[in-house]
């Protein structure tokens, strides 16, 4: 069967990459990806300028039925994501910016436009995890400003990594938003931020930062992520592709992304937990679902979710 997908002038063979956070902050995971036959193309860490060690241990447990984060953004800081997508990749690169302030992403950018990197590049607009830093795409306002800011000067194709939304006002607002630039892509969704999980024998919290409250990634989360894929497929101008992120498990719950209009497909908790074989597995599961339906290319299923 055919898997294959373009964004902007971007083409990926194949259907998976690696959520941003996971199995991607040094060169050595990336490499391992990208020599995996069923991996398409790879997200960098999202990266400041100067790197950063992240906050303290334990900062990411696996649950029974996902994952808890407070990273804290841990990253070798952006010149090393930059060198990397210059010089090594054979696949797609795409590039993730997560500045502490509007002004150090404006500067990212700046490195990434005046460079011959020629991949995509995505602005994290959705980190949970840095204390004092709320979610810039909770911020509607503020997301429209540093959006007008990046396109007064950058001419790359850019993305954006949002958060989940959880009411379709929000959905019809933030696509307004997004339908006013020329956006490559939509990155849907970040972990559900600020979640919280019990472990009942120590009576305590899980992680140690933020007092236990943390991101939720993993198969809790798959119905607003598919949620989200499927709004935004609905509310956004044709030309901004999706990536769907968030709650992959199985084939069947990436043919469902596809279905709501994913573009193509980034796996984290479940990457974390499997490791790189996890996109072999998922191939091939998809595969089996989409001959069993006589499909033959995704294009023919992608964005074609029935409703009652
Ligand atoms: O590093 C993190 O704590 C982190 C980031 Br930047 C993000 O975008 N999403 C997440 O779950 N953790």
């Amino acid at each position: 069967v055919k898997m294959d997908a373009q964004i902007a002038n971007v083409k990926f063979d194949g259907l998976f990459i690696n959520a941003s956070g996971v199995h991607c902050q040094l060169n050595n995971d990336l490499d391992e990806l990208q020599a995996n036959t069923f991996v398409a193309g790879t997200v960098t860490k999202s990266a400041t300028l100067a790197s950063r060690p992240g906050n303290p241990r334990p900062r990411y447990v696996d649950l029974a039925h996902g994952s808890i984060n407070s990273m804290g953004l841990p990253n070798q800081g952006f010149d090393y994501y930059l060198n990397y997508a210059l010089t090594r990749p054979s696949k797609p690169v795409i590039l993730s910016v997560a500045g502490l302030s509007v002004a150090e992403n404006l500067k990212m950018l700046t490195q990434i436009q005046e460079s011959s990197f020629d991949g995509l590049t995505e602005l994290n607009l959705s980190c949970p995890n840095v204390i004092g830093k709320p979610q810039l795409a909770y911020d509607f306002q503020a997301t429209e400003e540093i959006l007008t800011a990046v396109f007064s000067f950058f001419k790359k194709p850019l993305g954006v990594k949002l958060p989940p939304y959880f009411d379709l006002v929000h959905f019809d607002q933030m696509a307004a938003i997004l339908n006013k630039f020329p956006l490559s892509h939509v990155n849907s969704i970040n972990s559900i931020g600020n979640g919280l999980w019990v472990d009942p024998v120590t009576e305590s919290v899980v992680i140690k930062p933020k007092n236990g409250f943390g991101g939720v990634g993993g198969a809790y989360i798959l119905p607003t992520a598919l949620a989200n894929v499927r709004a935004f497929r609905m509310r956004l101008n044709p030309a901004i592709k999706l990536i769907g992120t968030g709650g992959v498990t199985t084939g069947a719950d990436v043919f469902a992304h596809l279905l709501c209009g994913a573009d193509i497909i980034a796996v984290g908790t479940q990457l974390q937990v499997e490791g790189p074989l996890v996109f072999e597995r998922l191939t091939n599961e998809l595969a089996a679902i989409m001959d069993e339906k006589n499909y033959q290319d995704i294009a023919e299923l992608r964005g074609k979710l029935k409703t009652l």
